[in-house]
């Protein structure tokens, strides 16, 4: 596609990124329409920044192409132009990874117009989306064939396809489906010189060499544009239930998910950990939410047990799990919702941690990962001394027990103002990013890198793994137009650096 295009700029060199000009911004308008394009600060505003506020960025225009094809004229011109290109989706980074930054160099590449189910086949259990589609659109339209994408979070109603793939999204039932690796079959993403690489292929066995699906998973936008992706499906939910323990410790959490699994096996889907800290601040700030258990308990989990087969249904042996998980004293008390709307008022309590969590006042996040037996002990460790180093603070540390990842939040002494953040809340997350890393853990378990973590990485990863990162990334996007200052940290010698050298004599 990029062949078609004449050139606005004739040499761009790596790092030597302009205002877009003004011929550029022209030429954009003229091929996507109207409707594919803003450059009304009104209609831009709420994507210069991110849904905690923490970040805000500049941008000349909104671009919304409407195809593939639109998606690969608009950024065989940027490339052309030297313009750096910041894909953006539902916006709900955790990491700043959608914002642009406050040059003003760079222009929004919004994937919400193509928002089309391009096929949902039940016999192959796979479905084509958009990059656009919302996630929750999916369930719902997966749900219509008796078929479900097993992948959830609390921000499905605004997450989209593209967003999802580009950042390895995990969520909830991770324990049981894997992330977004596993559950996606191909994609199809304009690379950055405009040109389209079909990946969409319904091929379950396929060897031919680099597996460029794979790369562009979790890439966070740094290496292509994904446009589509085709989605593994698994039957509906014929019957589910929900349940929430109470209990002692963050190691007895542990030990009900072993109690479980030994149990009642692969049924257990979810697996999420809720600390009295974090309930607490629902119960405070959600309206409607109520205590789950008639006397509140220092820790909490809540696990969904499901089966496709209504008959077949997963009650009654998790009812028998949790019954002698009672007795032998791994749980204090439990509830089991009854009904539907039950089932969703426990999960409420969950997905609504971080709303909650956002109201309470700043907070230092970490998004964190260590194995599955290593994490109480770890967690136990980490908020000791976190509070004790930085008197006032509070770590809520809640998630996805079941995964060894756990957000361990760190919130701010009272009083503190935004600010805190970047000023002590930075020394607590190297302190919380050192332990994890001395743990053999991972800084990043789910939300990505984007500009949060960008020096973090550069400070703690394996230099071998910086050296790959960046070469890989300067062999696609050598002008370094695609998704610029997010996930991949630059090299402080210059282009040419010994590890690259090393790796391509
Ligand atoms: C969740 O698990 C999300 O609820 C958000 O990943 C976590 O706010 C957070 O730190
Ligand atoms: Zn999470």
């Amino acid at each position: 596609m990029a062949d078609e295009l004449a050139p606005v700029a004739a040499f761009v060199m790596p790092g030597m990124m302009s205002s877009p000009p003004q011929e550029l911004l022209g030429r954009l308008a003229d091929r996507l329409g109207p409707k594919g394009y803003s450059a009304d600060p009104a209609d831009l505003a709420p994507w210069l920044t991110d849904w905690r506020g923490r970040y805000r960025g500049q941008a000349a225009a909104l671009l919304s192409p409407a195809s593939a094809e639109e998606v690969g004229a608009v950024v065989g011109l940027c490339a052309a132009a030297g313009v750096p290109l910041v894909p953006q989706g539902g916006n709900t980074s955790m990491v700043g990874g959608a914002t642009p930054d406050s040059t003003g160099d760079a222009l929004i590449l919004s994937l919400r117009r193509m928002n089309a189910i391009r096929s949902l086949d039940r016999e192959a259990n796979l479905a084509v989306c958009e990059a656009g589609v919302v996630l929750e659109t999916l369930h719902n339209a997966a749900l219509a064939e008796g078929r479900r994408f097993p992948l959830s979070l609390a921000a499905k109603g605004s997450a989209t396809i593209g967003g999802l793939v580009s950042t390895n999204a995990g969520g909830t039932q991770v324990l049981r489906f894997g992330t977004m690796r596993s559950l996606v079959q191909g994609v199809e993403a304009v690379l950055p010189d405009g040109s389209l690489f079909n990946g969409l292929s319904p091929l379950k066995k396929d060897n031919r060499g680099y597996n460029l699906t794979q790369l562009l998973i979790g890439a966070e936008g740094t290496l292509a544009i994904v446009t589509a992706a085709s989605l593994k499906l698994v039957p509906a939910v014929g019957s589910r239930v929900v349940a929430w323990a109470g209990l002692a410790s963050a190691a007895d959490a542990l030990r009900l998910l072993r109690h479980l699994e030994a149990a009642i096996g692969d049924v257990v889907e979810s697996f999420e950990l809720v600390p009295r800290t974090a309930l607490d601040l629902v119960l405070a700030h959600v309206p409607g939410t109520r205590p789950p258990l008639a006397e509140p308990t220092p820790w909490n989990v809540l696990v969904e047990a499901v089966s496709p087969i209504a008959a077949a249904s997963p009650e009654k042996p998790l009812y028998g799990a949790l019954r002698s998980a009672l007795e032998l004293g791994i749980i204090q008390d439990v509830a089991i919702a009854s009904s539907e709307a039950q089932a969703g008022e426990l999960w409420r309590l969950r997905e609504t941690i971080s709303e909650a969590e956002r109201q309470h006042g700043p907070a230092a996040k970490h998004d964190i990962s260590v194995t599955v037996e290593q994490m109480p002990g770890f967690m136990t460790a980490a908020a000791m001394e976190v509070e004790e180093r930085f008197p006032g603070t509070q770590v809520i540390a809640f998630g996805h027990l079941g995964d060894g990842n756990v957000h361990f939040n760190v919130a701010a002494p009272r009083g503190a103002g935004p600010d805190w953040v970047d000023g002590e809340g930075t020394e607590v997350s190297v302190l919380v990013h050192d332990l994890v890393t001395g743990a053999g853990g991972s800084i990043s378990a789910e939300h990505g890198i984007g500009q949060m973590k960008l020096g973090e990485l550069a400070r703690l990863a394996d230099p071998a793994r910086l050296a790959a990162m960046r070469a890989i990334k300067h062999a696609l996007d050598p002008a370094g137009i695609m998704n610029p200052g997010k996930l991949v940290p630059p090299a402080d010698g210059p282009a040419g650096s010994l590890a690259r050298e090393r790796l391509n004599p």
